[in-house]
Protein backbone atom coordinates (compact mmCIF):
# COMPACT_ATOMS: atom_id res chain seq x y z
CA UNK A 1 0.00 0.00 0.00
CA UNK A 2 1.46 3.44 -0.92
CA UNK A 3 1.15 6.47 1.45
CA UNK A 4 -1.89 6.99 2.61
CA UNK A 5 -4.11 9.96 1.47
CA UNK A 6 -3.96 13.32 3.85
CA UNK A 7 -0.13 12.94 3.81
CA UNK A 8 -0.03 16.02 1.48
CA UNK A 9 3.33 16.25 -0.25
CA UNK A 10 4.60 13.27 -0.14
CA UNK A 11 1.60 11.41 -1.53
CA UNK A 12 0.65 14.12 -4.08
CA UNK A 13 4.47 13.42 -4.97
CA UNK A 14 4.19 9.89 -5.30
CA UNK A 15 0.81 9.81 -7.06
CA UNK A 16 2.62 12.00 -9.65
CA UNK A 17 5.97 10.44 -10.29
CA UNK A 18 3.61 7.29 -10.17
CA UNK A 19 1.01 8.43 -13.22
CA UNK A 20 2.82 11.44 -14.97
CA UNK A 21 6.17 12.01 -14.28
CA UNK A 22 8.09 14.36 -12.86
CA UNK A 23 8.02 17.01 -15.94
CA UNK A 24 5.50 17.98 -17.93
CA UNK A 25 6.87 19.50 -21.11
CA UNK A 26 3.50 21.27 -21.88
CA UNK A 27 3.70 22.89 -18.33
CA UNK A 28 7.38 23.99 -19.03
CA UNK A 29 6.39 26.05 -22.78
CA UNK A 30 3.36 27.66 -21.15
CA UNK A 31 5.77 28.45 -18.40
CA UNK A 32 8.34 29.73 -21.38
CA UNK A 33 5.82 31.84 -22.67
CA UNK A 34 4.51 33.71 -19.76
CA UNK A 35 8.10 34.47 -18.29
CA UNK A 36 9.58 35.43 -22.41
CA UNK A 37 10.34 39.02 -23.04
CA UNK A 38 8.01 39.27 -25.83
CA UNK A 39 3.85 38.66 -25.91
CA UNK A 40 2.28 35.16 -26.46
CA UNK A 41 -1.41 34.52 -27.37
CA UNK A 42 -4.03 32.02 -26.34
CA UNK A 43 -6.42 31.03 -28.01
CA UNK A 44 -9.97 30.01 -26.80
CA UNK A 45 -11.08 26.80 -27.57
CA UNK A 46 -14.16 23.97 -25.89
CA UNK A 47 -13.84 20.69 -27.45
CA UNK A 48 -11.65 18.61 -29.30
CA UNK A 49 -12.56 20.03 -32.74
CA UNK A 50 -11.90 23.98 -31.97
CA UNK A 51 -8.71 23.17 -29.71
CA UNK A 52 -7.55 21.58 -33.14
CA UNK A 53 -8.57 24.32 -35.28
CA UNK A 54 -6.74 26.55 -32.62
CA UNK A 55 -3.68 24.66 -33.52
CA UNK A 56 -4.11 24.46 -36.72
CA UNK A 57 -4.25 28.18 -37.08
CA UNK A 58 -0.97 28.58 -35.42
CA UNK A 59 -1.47 29.26 -31.76
CA UNK A 60 1.00 28.20 -29.39
CA UNK A 61 -1.16 27.95 -26.75
CA UNK A 62 -5.14 27.11 -25.97
CA UNK A 63 -7.15 28.79 -23.38
CA UNK A 64 -10.28 26.53 -21.89
CA UNK A 65 -12.61 28.63 -21.43
CA UNK A 66 -15.62 27.98 -18.83
CA UNK A 67 -17.58 29.97 -20.56
CA UNK A 68 -16.99 28.43 -23.97
CA UNK A 69 -17.39 25.09 -22.60
CA UNK A 70 -20.57 25.26 -20.81
CA UNK A 71 -22.48 27.21 -23.59
CA UNK A 72 -21.04 24.23 -26.07
CA UNK A 73 -22.44 21.51 -23.68
CA UNK A 74 -25.59 23.58 -23.33
CA UNK A 75 -25.82 24.67 -19.55
CA UNK A 76 -24.85 28.38 -17.85
CA UNK A 77 -21.53 29.45 -16.89
CA UNK A 78 -22.70 28.75 -13.09
CA UNK A 79 -21.13 25.51 -12.30
CA UNK A 80 -23.41 23.94 -14.07
CA UNK A 81 -21.21 21.46 -15.02
CA UNK A 82 -19.43 18.94 -12.94
CA UNK A 83 -15.56 19.59 -12.38
CA UNK A 84 -15.17 16.28 -13.90
CA UNK A 85 -17.16 17.21 -16.77
CA UNK A 86 -14.77 20.24 -17.33
CA UNK A 87 -12.36 17.48 -16.83
CA UNK A 88 -12.82 15.23 -19.42
CA UNK A 89 -13.86 17.82 -21.63
CA UNK A 90 -10.57 19.34 -21.36
CA UNK A 91 -8.57 15.82 -21.27
CA UNK A 92 -10.03 15.36 -24.91
CA UNK A 93 -8.87 18.81 -25.64
CA UNK A 94 -5.54 17.46 -24.82
CA UNK A 95 -5.60 14.26 -26.28
CA UNK A 96 -6.46 16.23 -29.70
CA UNK A 97 -3.57 18.73 -29.72
CA UNK A 98 0.20 18.97 -29.22
CA UNK A 99 -0.19 22.47 -27.32
CA UNK A 100 -0.10 23.93 -23.82
CA UNK A 101 -3.59 24.14 -22.17
CA UNK A 102 -4.82 26.43 -19.94
CA UNK A 103 -7.62 25.88 -17.92
CA UNK A 104 -10.42 28.19 -16.75
CA UNK A 105 -10.59 26.65 -13.58
CA UNK A 106 -13.32 28.84 -12.47
CA UNK A 107 -12.60 29.29 -8.07
CA UNK A 108 -10.91 25.51 -8.04
CA UNK A 109 -15.00 23.93 -7.59
CA UNK A 110 -14.63 24.34 -4.07
CA UNK A 111 -11.94 24.64 -1.38
CA UNK A 112 -8.45 24.54 -1.20
CA UNK A 113 -9.01 20.83 -0.78
CA UNK A 114 -10.60 20.50 -4.07
CA UNK A 115 -8.35 22.46 -5.86
CA UNK A 116 -5.78 20.32 -4.44
CA UNK A 117 -7.45 17.86 -5.95
CA UNK A 118 -8.12 19.22 -9.23
CA UNK A 119 -4.06 20.28 -9.75
CA UNK A 120 -3.63 16.68 -9.42
CA UNK A 121 -5.89 15.60 -11.90
CA UNK A 122 -5.40 17.74 -14.35
CA UNK A 123 -1.13 16.97 -13.66
CA UNK A 124 -1.76 13.39 -14.73
CA UNK A 125 -3.85 14.58 -17.48
CA UNK A 126 -1.40 16.51 -19.79
CA UNK A 127 -3.14 19.65 -19.05
CA UNK A 128 -0.39 22.51 -18.95
CA UNK A 129 -2.09 25.17 -16.73
CA UNK A 130 -5.13 26.49 -14.35
CA UNK A 131 -6.19 29.48 -13.68
CA UNK A 132 -8.56 29.91 -10.58
CA UNK A 133 -10.47 33.37 -9.89
CA UNK A 134 -10.92 35.15 -6.51
CA UNK A 135 -14.98 34.46 -6.28
CA UNK A 136 -17.19 32.27 -4.54
CA UNK A 137 -18.41 28.95 -5.61
CA UNK A 138 -20.70 28.36 -7.50
CA UNK A 139 -18.90 31.32 -9.53
CA UNK A 140 -20.77 33.74 -12.34
CA UNK A 141 -19.69 34.43 -15.74
CA UNK A 142 -17.95 38.13 -14.64
CA UNK A 143 -19.59 39.38 -17.52
CA UNK A 144 -23.20 39.14 -15.75
CA UNK A 145 -24.55 41.18 -12.97
CA UNK A 146 -22.71 44.21 -10.90
CA UNK A 147 -20.14 43.30 -7.67
CA UNK A 148 -20.00 39.96 -7.61
CA UNK A 149 -18.86 38.96 -3.91
CA UNK A 150 -14.98 37.79 -3.78
CA UNK A 151 -13.11 35.60 -2.02
CA UNK A 152 -11.69 36.05 1.66
CA UNK A 153 -7.56 36.96 0.55
CA UNK A 154 -5.91 34.57 3.22
CA UNK A 155 -8.68 31.64 2.05
CA UNK A 156 -7.85 32.12 -1.85
CA UNK A 157 -4.25 32.32 -1.17
CA UNK A 158 -4.31 29.27 1.11
CA UNK A 159 -6.31 27.94 -1.95
CA UNK A 160 -3.02 28.44 -4.10
CA UNK A 161 -0.63 26.97 -1.55
CA UNK A 162 -2.17 24.17 -1.54
CA UNK A 163 -1.76 23.46 -5.34
CA UNK A 164 1.34 24.84 -5.29
CA UNK A 165 2.44 21.79 -2.40
CA UNK A 166 0.87 19.61 -4.80
CA UNK A 167 2.47 20.19 -8.44
CA UNK A 168 5.55 21.93 -9.20
CA UNK A 169 5.69 25.43 -11.76
CA UNK A 170 7.30 22.98 -14.17
CA UNK A 171 4.77 20.42 -13.76
CA UNK A 172 1.60 22.62 -13.42
CA UNK A 173 1.43 25.90 -14.31
CA UNK A 174 -0.95 27.77 -11.91
CA UNK A 175 -2.46 31.69 -12.72
CA UNK A 176 -4.19 33.36 -10.16
CA UNK A 177 -6.97 35.91 -11.61
CA UNK A 178 -8.25 38.90 -9.87
CA UNK A 179 -11.61 40.43 -10.23
CA UNK A 180 -11.23 42.78 -8.12
CA UNK A 181 -11.88 45.48 -10.94
CA UNK A 182 -14.18 43.40 -12.45
CA UNK A 183 -16.47 43.66 -9.47
CA UNK A 184 -15.61 47.67 -8.53
CA UNK A 185 -13.42 46.66 -5.78
CA UNK A 186 -10.72 49.64 -7.11
CA UNK A 187 -7.43 49.39 -8.04
CA UNK A 188 -5.81 49.28 -4.55
CA UNK A 189 -7.36 46.12 -3.58
CA UNK A 190 -6.69 44.73 -6.97
CA UNK A 191 -2.72 45.29 -6.61
CA UNK A 192 -3.09 44.11 -2.64
CA UNK A 193 -4.47 41.05 -4.26
CA UNK A 194 -2.24 40.25 -6.75
CA UNK A 195 0.66 40.49 -4.33
CA UNK A 196 -0.65 38.11 -1.95
CA UNK A 197 -1.69 35.81 -4.71
CA UNK A 198 2.24 36.28 -5.94
CA UNK A 199 3.55 35.55 -2.58
CA UNK A 200 1.30 32.08 -2.45
CA UNK A 201 3.09 30.71 -5.17
CA UNK A 202 1.10 31.79 -8.22
CA UNK A 203 3.05 31.72 -11.32
CA UNK A 204 1.42 34.40 -13.13
CA UNK A 205 -1.69 37.33 -12.21
CA UNK A 206 -4.65 37.44 -14.52
CA UNK A 207 -6.01 40.98 -14.19
CA UNK A 208 -9.43 40.64 -15.74
CA UNK A 209 -11.69 43.96 -16.55
CA UNK A 210 -14.74 44.52 -18.32
CA UNK A 211 -14.45 48.26 -19.25
CA UNK A 212 -14.82 49.04 -22.57
CA UNK A 213 -11.27 50.60 -23.19
CA UNK A 214 -7.81 48.85 -21.65
CA UNK A 215 -6.67 51.86 -19.27
CA UNK A 216 -7.29 50.26 -16.10
CA UNK A 217 -5.68 47.69 -17.25
CA UNK A 218 -2.45 49.90 -18.10
CA UNK A 219 -2.40 51.08 -14.73
CA UNK A 220 -2.30 48.17 -13.20
CA UNK A 221 0.34 46.80 -15.30
CA UNK A 222 2.21 50.26 -14.72
CA UNK A 223 1.75 49.71 -10.99
CA UNK A 224 2.12 46.30 -11.03
CA UNK A 225 5.93 47.08 -12.70
CA UNK A 226 6.12 43.09 -14.11
CA UNK A 227 6.60 41.33 -10.24
CA UNK A 228 5.55 38.48 -12.27
CA UNK A 229 3.86 37.80 -15.66
CA UNK A 230 0.52 39.31 -16.36
CA UNK A 231 -2.40 37.83 -18.15
CA UNK A 232 -5.08 40.11 -19.64
CA UNK A 233 -8.47 38.71 -21.56
CA UNK A 234 -9.31 41.59 -23.94
CA UNK A 235 -12.86 40.88 -24.64
CA UNK A 236 -14.58 44.47 -23.91
CA UNK A 237 -11.84 46.40 -24.70
CA UNK A 238 -11.16 44.42 -27.69
CA UNK A 239 -9.81 47.73 -30.63
CA UNK A 240 -7.08 48.58 -28.30
CA UNK A 241 -3.81 48.04 -30.53
CA UNK A 242 -2.05 44.62 -29.18
CA UNK A 243 1.18 46.59 -29.76
CA UNK A 244 0.18 48.54 -26.44
CA UNK A 245 0.01 45.20 -24.45
CA UNK A 246 3.39 44.16 -25.13
CA UNK A 247 4.53 48.30 -24.18
CA UNK A 248 2.72 47.57 -21.22
CA UNK A 249 4.52 44.49 -19.73
CA UNK A 250 1.71 42.30 -20.44
CA UNK A 251 3.01 38.62 -21.21
CA UNK A 252 0.35 36.50 -22.09
CA UNK A 253 -3.30 37.61 -24.12
CA UNK A 254 -6.06 35.49 -24.08
CA UNK A 255 -8.28 35.37 -26.88
CA UNK A 256 -11.27 34.23 -24.70
CA UNK A 257 -14.47 33.73 -26.75
CA UNK A 258 -13.99 34.03 -30.56
CA UNK A 259 -14.17 30.26 -31.60
CA UNK A 260 -17.41 29.64 -29.64
CA UNK A 261 -18.79 33.08 -30.76
CA UNK A 262 -18.22 32.43 -34.19
CA UNK A 263 -19.64 28.95 -34.34
CA UNK A 264 -22.76 30.03 -32.96
CA UNK A 265 -23.20 32.37 -36.05
CA UNK A 266 -21.97 30.03 -38.18
CA UNK A 267 -24.11 26.90 -36.89
CA UNK A 268 -27.35 29.48 -36.84
CA UNK A 269 -26.46 30.96 -40.58
CA UNK A 270 -26.89 27.17 -41.66
CA UNK A 271 -29.90 26.09 -39.88
CA UNK A 272 -31.89 28.70 -40.75
CA UNK A 273 -30.86 28.67 -44.17
CA UNK A 274 -31.78 25.09 -44.11
CA UNK A 275 -34.62 25.53 -42.86
CA UNK A 276 -36.39 27.88 -45.08
CA UNK A 277 -34.57 26.64 -48.45
CA UNK A 278 -36.28 22.64 -47.36
CA UNK A 279 -33.09 22.01 -49.05
CA UNK A 280 -28.70 21.81 -48.89
CA UNK A 281 -27.84 23.81 -52.16
CA UNK A 282 -27.83 27.22 -50.59
CA UNK A 283 -25.00 25.78 -47.76
CA UNK A 284 -23.34 23.19 -49.60
CA UNK A 285 -20.75 25.24 -50.50
CA UNK A 286 -20.48 27.57 -47.30
CA UNK A 287 -19.71 24.72 -45.12
CA UNK A 288 -16.95 22.60 -44.63
CA UNK A 289 -16.28 19.48 -47.34
CA UNK A 290 -16.90 15.79 -45.77
CA UNK A 291 -13.27 15.13 -46.90
CA UNK A 292 -11.85 18.36 -44.82
CA UNK A 293 -14.11 16.71 -41.69
CA UNK A 294 -12.31 13.57 -42.22
CA UNK A 295 -8.92 14.98 -42.42
CA UNK A 296 -9.48 16.95 -38.83
CA UNK A 297 -10.63 14.05 -37.30
CA UNK A 298 -7.34 12.17 -38.49
CA UNK A 299 -8.93 9.25 -40.31
CA UNK A 300 -5.70 9.36 -42.67
CA UNK A 301 -3.50 8.12 -39.53
CA UNK A 302 -6.61 5.54 -39.21
CA UNK A 303 -6.34 3.83 -42.71
CA UNK A 304 -2.51 3.77 -42.71
CA UNK A 305 -3.00 1.67 -38.91
CA UNK A 306 -5.16 -0.86 -40.48
CA UNK A 307 -2.89 -1.77 -43.46
CA UNK A 308 -0.37 -2.11 -40.90
CA UNK A 309 -2.43 -4.75 -38.13
CA UNK A 310 -5.24 -5.31 -39.51
CA UNK A 311 -4.71 -9.10 -40.84
CA UNK A 312 -5.86 -9.94 -44.61
CA UNK A 313 -8.04 -12.47 -43.64
CA UNK A 314 -8.13 -14.41 -47.04
CA UNK A 315 -4.92 -14.57 -47.65
CA UNK A 316 -3.26 -15.44 -44.56
CA UNK A 317 -5.18 -18.40 -43.05
CA UNK A 318 -4.81 -21.37 -44.34
CA UNK A 319 -7.28 -23.40 -45.47
CA UNK A 320 -7.01 -26.45 -42.48
CA UNK A 321 -6.75 -23.69 -39.80
CA UNK A 322 -10.42 -22.61 -40.69
CA UNK A 323 -13.15 -24.13 -38.36
CA UNK A 324 -15.81 -26.28 -39.99
CA UNK A 325 -18.97 -24.37 -40.22
CA UNK A 326 -21.18 -24.94 -36.98
CA UNK A 327 -18.25 -25.65 -34.89
CA UNK A 328 -17.01 -23.45 -32.68
CA UNK A 329 -13.39 -23.56 -31.73
CA UNK A 330 -13.00 -24.70 -27.69
CA UNK A 331 -11.93 -22.33 -25.71
CA UNK A 332 -10.16 -22.82 -22.42
CA UNK A 333 -12.15 -21.96 -19.14
CA UNK A 334 -10.75 -19.02 -17.42
CA UNK A 335 -10.67 -20.47 -14.03
CA UNK A 336 -8.47 -23.19 -15.86
CA UNK A 337 -5.78 -20.66 -17.26
CA UNK A 338 -2.44 -21.22 -16.36
CA UNK A 339 -1.12 -18.36 -13.70
CA UNK A 340 2.21 -16.93 -15.35
CA UNK A 341 5.25 -17.08 -13.17
CA UNK A 342 2.84 -16.60 -10.17
CA UNK A 343 1.51 -13.55 -11.70
CA UNK A 344 -2.17 -13.08 -10.97
CA UNK A 345 -4.31 -11.58 -13.96
CA UNK A 346 -5.38 -7.73 -14.06
CA UNK A 347 -8.66 -8.81 -12.80
CA UNK A 348 -8.04 -10.34 -9.79
CA UNK A 349 -5.82 -7.69 -8.31
CA UNK A 350 -8.01 -5.16 -9.34
CA UNK A 351 -10.71 -6.77 -7.19
CA UNK A 352 -8.92 -7.41 -4.21
CA UNK A 353 -8.22 -3.57 -4.64
CA UNK A 354 -4.19 -4.21 -5.10
CA UNK A 355 -3.63 -1.95 -8.10
CA UNK A 356 -5.86 1.33 -8.39
CA UNK A 357 -5.47 1.93 -11.74
C1 LIG B 1 -14.04 32.39 -19.73
O1 LIG B 1 -13.67 32.39 -20.89
O2 LIG B 1 -14.79 31.54 -19.26
C2 LIG B 1 -13.54 33.42 -18.82
C3 LIG B 1 -13.18 34.71 -19.33
O3 LIG B 1 -13.53 33.18 -17.62
S1 LIG B 1 -14.54 35.72 -19.14
O4 LIG B 1 -15.67 35.13 -19.80
O5 LIG B 1 -14.13 36.98 -19.72
O6 LIG B 1 -14.81 35.90 -17.73
MG1 LIG C 1 -14.56 31.58 -17.06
Amino acid sequence: MGTPLGSGDAFAAQEIARRAGPHSPKAERLLAQLESASLSFLMEAHSGLSAKIAEEAGFSGIWASGLSISTALGVRDNNELSWTQVLDTVELMADATSIPILLDGDTGYGNFNNFRRLVLKLRQRGIAGVCIEDKIFPKSNSFVGERQPLADIQEFCGKIRAGRDMVGSHELVIVARIEALISGFGMAEALKRAEAYRAAGADAILIHSKKRTADEIFTFAKEWARRCPLVIVPTTYYDTPTENYERAGISLVIWANHNLRASINAMRATSRRIMADRALTGVEHEIAALKDVFHIAGNDELSEAERKYLPTWSSDIPKDKLAAPGHFPKRPARSRMPEKNGMRSGWKRLKSGEDSR
